[in-house]
């Protein structure tokens, strides 16, 4: 259903935004519409970007964007980890109300239904062309290690909006290791079936642990010992393939020439591309020309990659001349994480870099390094240079595009996303009132104010070690000056835990 988009700050161009108005009208509102784009990292923390003001770190095509557009200080994914973070993004629907948004293995069922309407649904309905390129981890076809992965796989992504898809499955750490095009294997060869299995492993196929001297990339911290591709253990199990397999070194030039490609094909018409870098996440491999660049291993030089990534994307829009109409946003899926499972070298030589820049924890964790990530909103056509200290999150997009487009979701749909587009482009202070966040735990922040429920979980995560923020008892912690997270008041201000445990509860009760 469409509806009129009323913004007084567009002046004599909102009337390019009210969709379908006559036939003329349609031409010049889809001629007028912005593109969007939404660059996500993976795993890239607050302080590894230098726009944050890391020192240790240049990122200076994220800078540029950064340089005309709104640095958000507070901004946040949904949840610490991939999936769940992913999910509530494209749905506008907190991971947390489905028991199955957990981290997906490899050979994972579609998680988001082809029923649910998703932020790409919404694009598509609207006229624009949709696409997701690059790391996936949501799932695809229809259960759970059933797919045939040398058939088209259904469902698949352009069940849920994405008229175009070029994927990595999950992440470059487990098995498929290959690339998913609307649906199919690129580059299989017939005589050479690809099998994929999380329960075992195929007869005579060696893994890490039982070939340890096949290891010649990268070697395993914790886990990933399982099928052997390209130097490099992984999660779980695969046989065949071989002309599909992808080569690490190479992942972050495919997805870019794929995201640039697509960025050419549909320079006349507004278009939505959900661009999903596997930079940063392990096995971090990256291209010849960025290894030993950062000075702080792979973990850095990944981090340069991305930024290349970044600025090859920034110079298509410059070179169609679409970089005034477009809006890019850059940000993370959660929080950063040094030792994820490889070898890589990556804690001993962090030096003074602080990934997760001024936040306790990280990845995995319910403390503000889970989920307060780098997050800047660019288009250039309507925003300038700024800093914003609004309280945001990823779930909002969907139905902040919704009021750009001027668009009504249907019924169910994106029910915990809300409209924030003044925040957004800077035009307004205030964003949310609240945000739920998720680590193992549920916490609730109002920016100032910010309250973990009690958990009984573990401290510390086993394998990175990360501080995951729970305590069998309430945490509650003052933001504004206690960023760190340092200081539990829940003992002083009984009534401050009792405001923030009902809003947590009233959300739960919405299930
Ligand atoms: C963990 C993996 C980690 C990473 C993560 C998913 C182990 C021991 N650790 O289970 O390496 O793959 O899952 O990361 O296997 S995410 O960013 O995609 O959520
Ligand atoms: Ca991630």
């Amino acid at each position: 259903m469409k509806r009129k988009s009323l913004f007084p700050w567009l002046g004599a161009t909102a009337s390019a935004l009210v969709p379908f108005a006559s036939a003329q009208a349609q031409q010049k509102n889809i001629d007028e519409r912005p593109n969007v784009i939404i660059i996500m990292a993976d795993d890239i923390g607050y302080g590894d970007l230098s726009c944050n003001g890391e020192p240790t770190i240049h990122t200076p095509n994220v800078e540029r964007v950064a340089n005309q557009g709104v640095r958000f200080t507070d901004a946040h994914s949904v949840a610490a980890t991939s999936t769940p973070s992913r999910y509530s993004m494209l749905t506008g629907l907190y991971s947390w109300r489905r028991n199955d948004t957990g981290i997906a293995r490899g050979d994972a069922g579609m998680i988001i239904r082809p029923e649910q309407y998703t932020i790409a649904d919404m694009f598509r309905d609207n006229g624009y062309y949709t696409g997701a390129i690059g790391k996936w981890h949501l799932g695809l076809g229809d259960k759970t290690g059933e797919q045939n992965w040398n058939e088209k796989i259904t469902p698949n992504p352009d069940d849920i909006g994405f008229s175009y898809s070029y994927l990595m499955a999950a992440t470059a750490d487990r098995t498929p290791c290959v690339y998913v095009e609307n649906g199919k294997v690129v580059n299989l060869d017939p005589n050479d079936p690809i099998y994929v299995s999380y329960e075992k492993n195929f007869e005579g196929e060696p893994t890490g642990r039982t070939h340890p001297e096949l290891l010649t990339k990268m070697v395993p911290s914790h886990g990933h010992d399982q099928s052997i591709i390209n130097g490099i253990s992984r999660i779980g199990f695969m046989k065949g393939g071989k002309s599909a397999l992808w080569t690490d070194e190479f992942i972050a030039d495919s997805i870019t020439t794929h995201a640039v490609q697509f960025i050419d094909q549909h320079k006349e018409h507004p278009f939505f591309l959900y661009l999903g870098t596997n930079d940063i996440h392990v096995p971090r491999v990256p291209h010849p020309q960025f290894v030993g660049k950062s000075g702080m291993g792979p973990r850095g030089d990944a981090i340069l990659e991305f930024d290349w990534t970044v600025g090859k994307v920034m110079d298509a829009l410059d070179k169609y001349g679409l970089t005034e109409n477009t809006i890019v946003i850059v940000t993370s899926d959660n929080g950063p994480v040094v030792d994820d499972g490889y070898q890589d070298r990556a804690v001993e030589l962090l030096g003074d870099h602080r990934p997760w820049g001024p936040f306790r924890g990280g990845k995995y964790s319910i403390f503000e390094g889970g989920t307060r990530v780098p997050l800047v909103f660019s288009w250039p056509k309507h925003t300038k240079k700024k800093v914003s200290k609004a309280l945001v999150s990823q779930i909002d997009f969907f139905r902040s595009f919704a009021e750009l487009i001027g668009t009504d979701i249907p019924q169910g749909g994106a029910t915990d996303s809300q409209n924030h587009l003044n925040a957004f482009l800077g035009k307004s202070k205030k964003g949310r009132d609240y945000i739920v966040e998720q680590g193992w735990s549920l916490g609730v922040s109002d920016g100032t104010w910010k309250y973990i429920e009690p958990s009984n979980a573990g401290k510390f995560d086993r394998y990175t070690n990360t501080e995951l923020g729970n305590d069998s008892k309430p945490q509650l912690y003052k933001l504004g000056k206690d960023i760190n997270e340092q200081k539990n008041l829940a003992d002083k201000y009984p009534n401050k835990v009792k405001e923030l445990a009902d809003i947590l509860q009233k959300e739960r009760d919405k299930n």
